[in-house]
């Protein structure tokens, strides 16, 4: 096989017209949100046959979420379509000070009822990477099931897993998620987390220690993310800081998994870490700069020249 495969929930979102409080608000614009699809997005922009795998209702809503990723490149021949749920819905809120809110409408959702036998075990043999999220097992019991059945078969086969842990503190406390996420985080081969999510997950908020650690338990890759300041990242090779780019920020949601698409096209493209690092960082910087998760992303080309920009700017 020669694609990514990623598994997760995707979700319409409704991004609000004005910074105000929903409550306020008049009208939205409709978009796809899901952090694992983002991902696959990302990746598809840059030229990576990626397939996303999920289950959406046999609503609007889940047409709209299949149309809208198959329109951006991505395989969406496995999503599967039941009426065990509707397809999950999510709203953006910005405030004032410009620091985004989301609010959810997903519970039991069909994305929520993925269980371990719908998902076509063969299919998933040819995926290249697996890429998983901490988002899927904080879903449902049958969610939880699936990511671990998920890394245990991707290790009996040998496909690398990239992990983000993505910790959501409004689908489950940090009790539970410390619980669930621990356990998986230290069994990735790629990982990919937010520098806030070491205290909770690795007991540690030195990202050098976090680093460490996490090569120290097999990991091959190890990025964490920073936000405005950049990234870190450790591989073999070494540990490297990574400056952010400079961009203003119109909506920080989506980062994370832009940052994770533009790193896993270097990994998958045999660049060294640093590289693979800047690569997420542009990525992430060009998330930012829309309302939407995906919509600031490049195509190749425009990726390209911002990276090649970069090099004159370093000069
Ligand atoms: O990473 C961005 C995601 O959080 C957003 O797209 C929605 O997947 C989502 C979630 O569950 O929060």
């Amino acid at each position: 096989g020669s694609q990514v495969i990623t598994i997760g929930e995707s979700l319409v979102a409704f991004i609000p017209n004005a910074h105000t409080k929903l409550r306020y608000v008049q009208q939205f614009s409709k978009v796809v949100a899901g952090a694992e699809s983002n991902v696959a997005v990302g990746l598809s922009k840059l030229g990576h046959p990626t397939s996303w795998v999920s289950k959406v209702g046999t609503d609007e809503f889940g047409q709209y979420i299949i149309r809208e990723l198959r329109a951006e490149g991505v395989d969406t021949s496995h999503v599967l379509v039941s009426d065990e749920g509707p397809s999950g819905i999510m709203f953006k809120q910005f405030s004032a000070n410009l620091a985004s809110q989301v609010f959810y409408y997903r519970k039991g959702s069909a994305a929520s009822t993925l269980k371990v036998r719908d998902l076509d075990w063969e299919y998933l043999k040819g995926a290249k990477i697996l890429h998983l999220s901490g988002i899927t097992p904080a879903l449902s019991a049958s969610c939880r099931d699936v990511v671990y059945e998920l890394f245990s078969f991707a290790k009996q086969e040998g496909i690398p897993i990239s992990f983000d842990p993505n910790i959501r503190r409004k689908l489950w406390s940090e009790a539970e998620a410390k619980r669930t996420l621990s356990p998986l985080i230290v069994q990735a081969d790629i990982v990919l987390m937010g520098e806030d999510e070491g205290e909770l997950l690795l007991a540690s908020n030195d990202r050098h220690r976090i680093a460490s650690l996490l090569l120290e338990k097999g990991a091959k890759a190890v990025g964490i993310k920073r936000g405005g300041d950049g990234a870190y990242v450790a591989d073999a090779t070494g540990i490297f800081d990574i400056p952010p780019y400079p961009v203003k920020v119109v909506d920080t949601i989506g980062a994370g998994d832009a940052f994770n698409a533009g790193f896993l096209a270097g990994i998958l493209e045999g660049s060294p870490i640093q590289h693979c690092a800047r690569m997420g960082a542009l990525m992430g910087a060009l998330a930012v700069s829309s309302y939407g998760d995906v919509e600031g992303l490049p195509d190749r080309k425009a990726f390209d020249d911002l990276m090649l920009d970069e090099k004159e700017i370093e000069r």
